[in-house]
């Protein structure tokens, strides 16, 4: 599949998609998530891959929704054509994990998409907000639930009705990013730790993910009645049987993914 708005490679067991617009920041029109969309599903699709990674450029993950395509939507035709629900939203369908590796700007929908991942490792170059305010339109890909569930109210509040760009400490700081790392590391460390989490079993990381994304949906006893359910069903599993055993033995277990 040969892609205009995106890059997309294998590296080990690790599917890295790499938005592709240097001209606009990789803002994303409609075919640029068309083939997101695309990516993520033939990544899900594939055998050998355990772990995906969305990343951009150095100067920007993405600078949010192509402004200049957007401009001259009216109302029904956002709504007939489903924007933001018909091709924005794959990265929250993945079973397998998906890292946002976050360099430069993720401002409005690039913020949104790297907010749908499962976490954002992020260069110390990286920038986040959610400007919409400030060109009359709102967030309307998940940023006003997403930053208000992970960074708390006061903050995801103001940066929606101030549009003000938060830079990388205080992303960490507040809990938006789980690590900072230096610019020209940030691909190899994101690709290690994609490389990593395919290394485990995959059906393990796939159940450990979906006990991690119900807390998001339900209460914290509905939530650890689910965890607890899912945990016994990994005692159901080949791979369970060879971790333990290669602990036991001293060894380094050999997962099957089964
Ligand atoms: N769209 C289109 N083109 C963009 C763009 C964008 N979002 N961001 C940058 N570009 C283009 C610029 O127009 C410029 O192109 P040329 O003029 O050279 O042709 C090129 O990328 C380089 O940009 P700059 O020259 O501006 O570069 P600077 O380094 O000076 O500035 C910047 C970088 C990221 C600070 C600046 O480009 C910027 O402020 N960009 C816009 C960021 C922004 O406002 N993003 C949020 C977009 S709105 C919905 C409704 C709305 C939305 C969603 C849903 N529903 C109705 C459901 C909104 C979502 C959004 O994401």
């Amino acid at each position: 599949m040969s892609y205009e708005c995106i890059l997309t490679e294998v590296e080990g067991n690790v599917g890295i998609l790499t938005l592709h617009r240097p001209d606009a920041l990789n803002a994303f029109n409609w075919q640029l998530m068309d083939e997101v969309t695309l990516a993520l599903q033939a990544f899900e699709k594939d055998d050998n891959i355990g772990c995906i990674i969305i990343t951009g450029s150095e100067k920007a993950f993405a600078a949010g929704a192509d402004i200049k395509e957007m401009q001259s939507k009216d109302y029904m035709t956002v709504y007939k054509e489903e924007f933001i629900t018909a091709n924005w939203e794959e990265a929250t369908r993945c079973r397998k994990p998906v890292i946002a590796a976050v360099a430069g700007y993720a401002l409005g929908g690039g913020c949104e998409l790297a907010m749908m991942c499962d976490f954002i490792l992020a260069a110390d170059n990286a920038k986040f907000s959610q400007p919409e305010i400030t060109i009359g339109a709102m967030p309307g890909a998940g940023g006003t639930q997403r930053l208000a569930r992970s960074i708390g109210k006061s903050k995801a509040m103001e940066m929606c009705l101030t549009g003000r760009m938060m830079d990388v400490e205080e992303a960490e700081r507040c809990g938006l990013v789980s690590r900072i790392i230096p610019l020209a590391e940030l691909r190899e460390e994101a690709i290690q730790t994609a490389q990593k989490i395919a290394e485990f079993s995959r059906p393990i990381v796939m159940l450990t993910k979906e006990a991690v994304d119900r807390a998001y949906e339900t209460t914290l006893s509905e939530g650890v009645r689910f965890e607890r359910r899912v945990f016994h069903s990994v005692f159901g599993t080949e791979d369970q049987r060879e971790g333990m055993a290669a602990f036991v033995e001293k060894r380094k277990p050999t997962f099957k993914h089964r």
